[in-house]
């Protein structure tokens, strides 16, 4: 096993840049191109990735260190001789820098001026290797007087942002990017009446632009006569404020702002808590967190709220989200108005709550549990003749397997509790298990509590009772409470995969659909099993996929045969 030093590869001309963020820590294993820490220049940040995959064995960088090209961030243990074909001091084709102008790179040319003589076209710079990158910023507008090596918007990348600057002086006639805009070199960003001189071509370089990170040395030549404006790929427009004209980029990694336009957060409204009031996760967490507990309103809220305050329970305005549709739904056809179920009331609420806060990801995988189900309907045979017995369900079997799933990986068995840095993981000892349950007034999730003390026989009669409990309206609030993992249980009904929401404060929640006979492999010949398909979804917070790969191997192994759960 081989140790190699991953190094911070060609970031440009960038000099000195600080490290932010740590995204990995000694004994993870990471994959090649995978982030491990963020670095940030006054005008960028990218996140800088691993040249090779393994396992983390000696981090060489402090958050506030600053480092160069070649700095070497950390030892990998390298597995086996997979360590990547790319040697350390070549960085992966992308370094993540997505990058903005080299050095001394023309950042744009005033190329055969449209319209008047004084007017330039002003063009993204060299910003790498990629493509195309979202506008997600945009700081001026028609009109304003602009200076050279102003930052005109914000691109970015999945890895890295960076501010585009002028590289004119002047007032802008015409700008020809929008938010959601996809821009790459070349792309003609606005016209600007240039004064005297300036009107010139470009022949005086645009000193540093951006600073980050330009891949290779770019040509000087850069953006002269390009075509213009890629067309806009996507007029997707942020939840937040869309048009706003910010005059400065909250200080945050790209990671934080893809984070907060996914939730629709104004990143400008949150506060930062981390170096120089750098927004970190759980900023946003506690932004997100306090608004959805009326503690907090966003700007957008304070301006609707007079006129919405009736809609607010409908989400209008909601983290500065668009009203929700109004929609004279008799002018299409006869429709009818029913009130919602007090259990739909509730569940919703709590629902919307846990899928906004919770940035949740969800893994598929299939369960063979052909031996599983012929073992369930033999002994149900058995018990035919019995009117004292119960049937046996094939769920009680998965909250069987859910306990054992749950002691092998105990951060399954958790909750987050407090806030920031303040923040603990609550380890559970027991194993309530509680189960989604469909009834006529909406979902209901009844707790098998102390799972791992009972059978199979005692949970398929307490199931029994506490579906009919829930489907008759007569659960109270301790045969709901407890519960540390979820099962919800779609096979009685259908479907093929689902993505079941987490039901906080648990970290987890196993769903399951029909299971179907499907052709598997054998090795020799294709041999009809019973497959069941899982989909767990699991807290980001917490768990990471691999743990939750892991977890549905380990609960499909069981229920593929049952007897490991005594080894
Ligand atoms: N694959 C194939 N068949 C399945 C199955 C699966 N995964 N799971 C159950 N079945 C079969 C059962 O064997 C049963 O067949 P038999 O009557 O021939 O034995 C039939 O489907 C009906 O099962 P069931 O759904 O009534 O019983 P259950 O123990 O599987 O589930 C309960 C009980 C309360 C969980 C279920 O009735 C229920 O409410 N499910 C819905 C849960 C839900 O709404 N989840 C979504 C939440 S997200 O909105």
């Amino acid at each position: 096993m081989a140790l190699v030093e991953v190094k911070v590869p060609d970031i440009g001309d960038v000099k000195d840049v600080a490290v932010i963020e740590l995204l990995v820590k000694v004994g993870d294993t990471v994959a090649v191109e995978q982030s491990l820490i963020t670095v940030e220049s006054d005008k960028a940040s990218m996140e800088i990735p691993s040249t090779h995959a393994g396992v983390v064995r000696e981090i060489k960088v402090a958050l506030g260190d600053k480092v160069n090209e070649g700095s070497v961030v950390l030892l990998v243990e390298a597995a086996g001789s997979a360590a990547v074909a790319a040697p350390a001091a070549a960085p992966v084709a992308a370094p993540a820098p997505v990058a903005a102008a080299p050095v001394a790179a023309p950042v744009a040319a005033p190329v055969s001026a449209p319209a008047a003589a004084n007017l330039v076209e002003v063009f993204v710079p060299d910003i790498g290797d990629f493509e195309s990158v979202a506008v997600i910023e945009v700081f001026v507008k028609a009109g304003d007087s602009i200076k050279v090596e102003q930052s005109l918007i914000t691109v970015e990348s999945d890895k890295a942002s960076m501010e585009i600057p002028s590289s004119h002086a002047g007032v802008i006639k015409e700008l020809k990017v929008k938010l959601g805009d996809k821009v790459a070199k070349g792309s003609l960003l606005a016209l600007v009446e240039v004064q005297g001189a300036e009107a010139a071509p470009a022949a005086a370089p645009v000193a540093a632009a951006p600073v980050a990170a330009a891949p290779v040395a770019a040509p000087a030549a850069a953006a002269v006569a390009l075509a213009p404006v890629a067309a806009p790929v996507s007029a997707a427009v942020p939840a937040h404020d869309p048009t706003a004209l910010k005059g400065k980029l909250p200080h945050a990694s790209p990671s934080i702002r893809r984070m907060a336009r996914e939730l629709g957060v104004p990143l400008d409204e949150v506060k930062g808590t981390g170096p120089n009031g750098r927004i970190q996760e759980q900023d946003l967490q506690a932004f997100v967190k306090a608004v959805m507990a009326g503690a907090l309103q966003t700007a957008a809220q304070k301006a609707v709220a007079p006129a919405a305050a009736p809609a607010a329970a409908a989400g209008a305005g909601l983290a500065g989200l668009l009203p929700w549709p109004k929609v004279d739904f008799e002018k299409f056809g006869a429709i009818e108005r029913k009130d919602l179920s007090r259990i739909k009331k509730i569940s919703g609420a709590n629902l919307h709550r846990n899928w906004v806060v919770i940035p949740h990801v969800t893994n598929h995988d299939d369960a063979d549990i052909t031996e599983l189900e012929a073992f369930r309907v033999q002994t149900n045979k058995e018990n035919e003749k019995n009117p004292a017995a119960v049937k046996v369900t094939m769920l009680a079997f998965m909250i069987k397997a859910a306990v054992a799933a749950l002691k092998k990986f105990p951060e399954f068995n958790a909750s987050l509790e407090g806030e920031g840095d303040a923040q603990k993981l609550v380890l559970k000892k027991y194993f309530h298990i509680g189960f989604a349950a469909d009834t006529p007034n909406g979902l209901v999730v009844p707790v098998i509590k102390d799972a791992d003390k009972k059978g199979i026989f005692e949970i398929s009669a307490e199931m029994g009772e506490l579906a009919k409990k829930a489907r008759d309206g007569k659960l109270g609030p301790a045969d709901m409470s407890g519960g540390c993992f979820t099962i919800s249980s779609l096979g009685g009904i259908g479907g093929r995969y689902f993505t079941p929401i987490i039901n906080a404060p648990e970290v987890a929640i196993m769903g399951v659909c029909k299971s179907q006979i499907e052709p598997k492999w054998d090795g020799k010949a294709f041999q009809p099993r019973l497959m069941l398909p899982l989909s767990l979804s699991w807290d980001h917070r917490v768990i990471d996929g691999a743990a939750a790969a892991r977890f549905n191997v380990y609960f499909a192994s069981l229920l593929a045969d049952f007897r490991r759960i005594v080894l």
